[in-house]
């Protein structure tokens, strides 16, 4: 088990857990490269500096479904394996699984950037801008069955995030009271939207809010119910580079969705993807298990003609 049994009722209790080292240095200096050219054109490093000189401006964070903010593409899968291959890591899988507790259905994932020089993703006050996450893949409010009904997002760090870099602050053990705390919200005026709490000092009973600082190579999971909130950077000449990845119990997967890989022009990033990933990968994306009777000679050979290249190998018993 990855997770040792202390590390989940963490989970269990905090709403969120981070897990250093899942990814070595090199991994993610390679996924971080990457990901600086998809929003960059270059490094980070020789973009500041046409900033400071005056030759560039605003860029996107890549964030859901803001594709026409960045010139190229920020959603999964980018068509770049430094930073595709990251779903296909078997430890990052089981501790998806395990704090799921059942088999993960994949609902989206996406680079996400923020950018010290421009960044303006935070809110103005500090009580300002708390909300959940839910509400992206899953149009239904919170219920008090968190483990059941809630789902799980997940951030790699692909390079330190300290204090001076905008981490994330989160509200340990709030996703467990989150439809209470809505239903009062309601009450007092004090929801903003269906997922945003207008003041969090106008909420009773939570502990103050933590950032989620991590190394390099880490990743932190936390649960779509668990309040949190944007900073902005005390370091404005840092930036932000996370690999997100969000997904739902598989008994889960009929209400909490995002939208379907296969659609459109999204079937030519997803198909290479496919043919090439895991047996383990394809299963989160809906394809039956291996095992499982759908394969049989007929299908694998069906299979192969769809999609060429693809080793059908595990599949055959
Ligand atoms: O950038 C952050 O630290 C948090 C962003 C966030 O919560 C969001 O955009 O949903
Ligand atoms: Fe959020």
């Amino acid at each position: 088990m990855p997770l040792s049994q202390l590390q989940l009722d963490q989970f269990h209790r905090d709403g969120y857990i981070i897990i250093p080292d899942l990814y070595t240095a090199e991994e993610m200096d390679a996924a971080c490269e990457a990901m600086e050219r998809i929003f960059y054109q270059t490094s980070y490093a020789e973009w500041i500096k046409d900033f400071d000189a005056g030759k560039v401006d605003q860029v996107g964070d890549g964030f859901t479904t803001k594709q026409d903010e960045i010139p190229t593409r920020s959603q999964f899968p980018v068509g770049n394996n430094a930073l595709d291959r990251l779903i296909e890591s078997d430890e990052y899988l089981d501790i998806f699984e395990q704090c799921l507790g059942d088999r993960a259905s994949y609902c989206n994932a996406h680079l996400f950037m923020r950018t010290g020089p421009t960044d303006k993703r935070y809110p103005d006050e500090t009580w300002d801008g708390y909300h959940i996450d839910h509400n992206t893949n899953c149009v239904l409010p919170p219920s008090v069955d968190t483990d059941r009904f809630s789902y799980i997002n997940s951030g790699v760090y692909l390079h330190d995030v300290e204090d001076d870099g905008a981490p994330m602050l989160v509200v340990p053990g709030s996703h467990l009271d989150m439809s209470d705390i809505f239903v009062k919200g309601y009450e007092i005026d004090n929801m903003a939207s269906v997922s945003h709490i207008r003041d969090l000092r106008k909420v009773e009973g939570l502990v103050e809010p933590v950032p989620a600082t991590a190394s390099k190579g880490s990743a932190l999971f936390y649960s779509s119910y668990l309040l949190h909130a944007a900073q902005p950077f005390q370091n404005k000449r840092k930036q932000r580079a996370f690999w997100s990845l969000s997904m739902s119990r598989s008994d889960a997967s009929a209400w909490t969705k995002f939208a379907n890989p296969f659609m459109y022009g999204e079937r030519e990033f997803m198909l290479p993807f496919t043919t090439r990933t895991t047996p383990r990968v394809r299963t989160l994306f809906g394809w039956p298990e291996v095992g499982h009777p759908y394969y049989t000679k007929q299908t694998l050979g069906l299979l192969e003609q769809a999609f060429p290249g693809l080793d059908t190998t595990p599949y055959h018993h």
